[in-house]
C-alpha cells in the first residue's frame, strides 16, 4: 500500500532546496542549531524513543540505531522509557521542543499515540516507526513502519512444533508485554498454526513481559499448577524462554527433552541454549533496523514517498543447524 508520507509542503521545500543549492540531503531542512558534517552538509538531529532494555533483542536494536546514527554523522538524542509508554510520549514532546529533524519511535504499545503524533505532524517532524506497529485513524501521522511479520513468526513456531510433536502438545504460552503488537500477533499466528491440530492445546497463557526473570517466575507458577501435563513452552521471545528453561530445570525436568521450548527472536543466547540442547527452536526477528530507519529518514526528508510498511524477512532455526549458525549471528 502506498500512502503519502510527510506533508507535501515540507517535502517540496527539502527537495527543491537540495536541487537548487546542491546541499546534501543528509542535512534535512530543519534548523535545529546543529553543526556541520566534515563534507559541509548539515548534521541531522534525530530523536529516538526506545521502550527500554527488557531483552537482548532490544539492546541489539538500540545499538543498531546508535551505530547507524554515528556512521551517518547524525546526532542522536536517545531516550530510554524504562518500559513506560507515558515516558515515550514525554520524550517525543521533548524532541519536538528541541526541533529535531525526525523521530524514530519503537512504541511500547499499539494505542494512545494519536495526540502526540499530531503534535509532531504540526511541527513538521516526520516519525518513523521501528519494530512495533500502532493503530491510528490517520495514517499520515507516521511515515512508515519497519518491522517483522509477527503473525507469520507465531505461525512458523506452531508449524515447526506440529511436525516435531506429530500434532500432540500440551502447551504453556508465555506472552509478551500486554498491548504490544508482537505479543498480540505472535499469539494469533501461533493459535492459527495449531488450529488444524486438535491434540495441540494451550493449557495456560500468561504474560512474562518479554523479560527473563518474569518468564522464569511465570513458568514456575504454571508448572506448579499444571504439573506433569505440560509438554511444551512457547515463549513470545527468547529471553522469556531462557527464564522458562531455568524454571523447568528447577522443577527437576530437562528443558529441550522432557519439555520442549520454542521461542522467537534468534538472539545469540538462544543459539547457545540450542547448542546446549535446552531450547528446541527459535524464529529469527531481526533487530538490526538502524540502516533501514536512517534510509527512511533520508528519503522522507528528500521528499520521497515511502511504502507504509517494510517487512523484515524472518526464518526459523532449530538444534539441527544451531552450532553451524552460531558464529554467523550478529546479535
Ligand atoms: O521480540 C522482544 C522485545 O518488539 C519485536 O520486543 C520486538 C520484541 C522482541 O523485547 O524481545
Amino acid at each position: 500500500m502506498k500512502t503519502s508520507s510527510f506533508p507535501a509542503s515540507i517535502a517540496w521545500t527539502c527537495a527543491s532546496l537540495a536541487a537548487a543549492a546542491s546541499i546534501s540531503l543528509l542535512g534535512g531542512c530543519k534548523d535545529s542549531g546543529a553543526s556541520s558534517n566534515a563534507d559541509g552538509s548539515k548534521k541531522l538531529t534525530i530523536g529516538f524513543s526506545q521502550v527500554g532494555a527488557e531483552s537482548d533483542w532490544r539492546v541489539a536494536e538500540t545499538k543498531s540505531i546508535k551505530d547507524e546514527a554515528a556512521a551517518r554523522g547524525a546526532e542522536l538524542k536517545f531516550s530510554d522509557a524504562q518500559g513506560k509508554a507515558e515516558n515515550q510520549i514525554a520524550a517525543i514532546r521533548s524532541f519536538i521542543a528541541q526541533g529535531v529533524d525526525a523521530i524514530i519511535l519503537a512504541p511500547k504499545v499499539g494505542t494512545g499515540w494519536e495526540p502526540v503524533l499530531k503534535e509532531a505532524k504540526a511541527a513538521n517532524i516526520p516519525v518513523i516507526l521501528v519494530d512495533r506497529g500502532i493503530t491510528v485513524e490517520d495514517p499520515s501521522l507516521y511515515v512508515t513502519l519497519i518491522a517483522s511479520d509477527f503473525v507469520a513468526e507465531g505461525r512458523m513456531a506452531a508449524e515447526w512444533l506440529a511436525k516435531k510433536t506429530d500434532g500432540k502438545a500440551q502447551i504453556i504460552e508465555l506472552e509478551g508485554s500486554p498491548g504490544a503488537d508482537p505479543a498480540i500477533e505472535r499469539k494469533k499466528g501461533f493459535a492459527d498454526g495449531i488450529a488444524a491440530h486438535p491434540d495441540m492445546q494451550i493449557i495456560a497463557s500468561q504474560s512474562g513481559d518479554f523479560e527473563t526473570g518474569k518468564g522464569k517466575q511465570v513458568t514456575e507458577t504454571l508448572l506448579q499448577q499444571h504439573g506433569d501435563k505440560v509438554t511444551v513452552v512457547y515463549a513470545h521471545n527468547d529471553n522469556m524462554a531462557l527464564g522458562a528453561i531455568e524454571a523447568i530445570k528447577a522443577a527437576g525436568k530437562k528443558p529441550g527433552t522432557d519439555i520442549l521450548v520454542v521461542s522467537i527472536d534468534g538472539v545469540k543466547s538462544a543459539f547457545d541454549a540450542m547448542v546446549a540442547g535446552e531450547l528446541n527452536a527459535t524464529v529469527e526477528c531481526s533487530p538490526l533496523l538502524g540502516p533501514a530507519a536512517f534510509d527512511a529518514i533520508e528519503k522522507t526528508l528528500a521528499g520521497e514517498t515511502l511504502e507504509k510498511k517494510t517487512v523484515v524477512a524472518d526464518r526459523l532455526f532449530d538444534q539441527s543447524t544451531a552450532a553451524e549458525e552460531l558464529p554467523n549471528r550478529k546479535y
